[in-house]
């Protein structure tokens, strides 16, 4: 649980090779800037902030023969430390929190967090589905394959990430907020049974709704949930600041009682949140908007 006792690490991860945009390494950064760690230490948890890893972000890692696959190697080396770094800080018994960098870090974190877990429920926030294969992707930015390599799917190098085999359940998985998916990412969602709450569902039923099936469906049977947070999942008009915006998205408004609603339920034992690029921010917004979001993943009330 993250609320209970229970201090909280902070470890960014300045990586945008899993994107097509450049400015994702930057995000940390922002996050940081924006007061994360103090509106933390006011909610009265203890926070140790591990720093960055280091990302080598040069020419010539990146050629990968034989494969559409950008920046395979480079990636994988980083997310296979992030995913140690994450075992250890669950050793420490303080709850994960990984900043981004681009959404392939989730592999890592992941990978990290089911070490000492039987089984982990994954809450993948995000306007896209992220479940892409180098046979389906559009675009070969390995960002858009990670929730698939956690499943079990992709390339040996993606799926081998700290660890193999895969690190969760279709059963335990669940998308909210889709809006963009590819023709191969629907096929692969419906095929694999993985809960999907498009924005379609979320104004039918309302986001407190949605949320309480989400919960449900992660948290049954596990024990812990990750919520992986790609801030593309709020609308560009709170959210600017990331790589790919896709409009008539979840309001702050709406996400907000989204981490309150987690944090009511107490389900979830680790988070990221990732996709904030400053380059493309307004005074910070993205990024304020995370810590925001944070906060109230933490417990944070307005009473
Ligand atoms: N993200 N589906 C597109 C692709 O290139 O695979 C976009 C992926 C976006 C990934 O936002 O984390
Ligand atoms: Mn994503
Ligand atoms: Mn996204
Ligand atoms: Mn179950």
């Amino acid at each position: 649980q993250l609320r209970k006792n229970r201090g909280i690490s902070i470890l960014g991860v300045p990586m945008d090779l899993g994107a097509d945009r450049r400015g994702v390494d930057m995000g940390p950064s922002a996050i940081r800037c924006a007061g994360l760690q103090q509106r933390l230490e006011e909610l009265g948890y203890a926070v140790r902030d591990d720093g960055d890893l280091i990302v080598r972000r040069a020419k010539g890692y990146d050629s990968v023969p034989e494969s559409n696959l950008k920046y395979l190697y480079e990636i994988t080396r980083v997310t296979g430390e992030l995913a140690e770094a994450v075992a250890e800080m669950d050793v420490r018994e303080n709850s994960p929190l990984v900043l981004g960098g681009d959404h392939s870090i989730a592999i890592g974190t992941v990978s990290g967090v089911i070490r000492r877990r039987s089984s982990l429920g994954v809450i993948w926030y995000d306007a896209h589905g992220d479940v892409n294969t180098a046979e389906t992707s559009p675009s070969g930015n390995i960002h858009g394959m990670a929730l698939a390599a956690i499943l079990g799917y992709g390339h040996p190098h993606l799926t081998n990430i700290g660890g193999s085999g895969p690190r969760v359940r279709p059963e335990h998985t669940v998308i909210v907020g889709a809006r963009s998916l590819d023709p191969g990412e629907k096929r692969f969602l419906k095929e694999k049974g993985i809960a999907v709450y498009t924005m379609h569902e979320i104004d039918r039923l309302g986001i407190s709704r949605v949320m309480e099936q989400a919960i449900e469906r992660a948290s049954k049977g596990t024990d812990g949930v990750h919520l992986s947070f790609d801030l593309d999942g709020v609308d560009p008009d709170d959210a600017p600041g990331v790589g790919t915006p896709i409009p008539a998205g979840i309001s702050l408004r709406e996400s907000l009682l989204v981490a309150e609603l987690l944090a009511e339920s107490g389900v979830v034992t680790s988070a990221e949140f990732v996709e904030v690029n400053p380059a493309l921010d307004e005074r910070n917004k993205t990024a304020r908007a995370a810590v925001e979001l944070i906060a109230a993943l933490m417990g944070e009330t307005i009473l």
